[in-house]
């Protein structure tokens, strides 16, 4: 007997410099390496805890941010990374975050798994901060019954992200 995979697609999205790429570098290789600025849009399969997902992870930079409503149609869940010490660009994550969920090509089913990284930084912002700053208020009294989580992580010290995904596997 075999321990049952739940596969699916996903999509990790957020402004450049945010750790998509580290991220995905921690899952797929399990090693914290210093990457460069994505680009263009770069496939694996990684294994989560009991999931195996197709991963796409998209740049953050404005011109390659044009790409990621185009992906979105084919996720089944996306992962929002957010980097939690930047509070000049909250505002920004947050247009960012409302415009990918406005969007029509995403289905209504695709759960959404927003992580605030690098809360090893000193003066990183707490859940609350986080939850206000990014809107997530307004999209839990929107109505919408699209799952959303917030989860606060360390890619570094590698803790917190293994939470947002078990979350996230109860919901895709
Ligand atoms: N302090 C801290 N820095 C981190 C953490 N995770 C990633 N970083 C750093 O954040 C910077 C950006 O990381 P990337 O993974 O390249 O960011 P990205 O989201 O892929 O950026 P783009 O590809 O440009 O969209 C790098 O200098 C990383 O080393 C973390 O947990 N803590
Ligand atoms: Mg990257």
């Amino acid at each position: 007997m075999g321990i049952f995979l739940k596969k699916g697609r996903l999509l990790v999205v957020g402004l450049d410099n945010a750790g998509k790429s580290t991220l995905l570098t921690v899952l797929l290789r399990n090693e914290v390496v210093p990457t460069a600025p994505t680009h263009q849009p770069v496939t694996d399969m990684i294994k989560v805890g009991h999931m195996k997902l197709r991963a796409v992870d998209m740049g953050g930079h404005e011109i390659a941010r044009r790409m990621w409503v185009q992906y979105a149609q084919e996720a089944d869940g996306i992962v929002y990374i957010v980097d939690a010490a930047d509070r000049e660009r909250f505002q920004e994550a947050a247009l960012e975050l409302h415009k990918l969920l406005a969007s029509p090509t995403l289905p209504a089913s695709a759960a959404v798994l927003v992580l605030a990284n690098k809360v090893d930084l000193p003066h990183a912002a707490q859940q609350e901060e986080l939850y206000y700053s990014l809107g997530l208020d307004e999209i839990a009294q929107s109505g919408s019954t699209r799952p959303v989580g917030l989860y606060l992580c360390s890619i570094f010290e590698r803790r917190g992200y293994m939470e947002g995904f078990d979350w996230l596997a109860q919901h895709i």
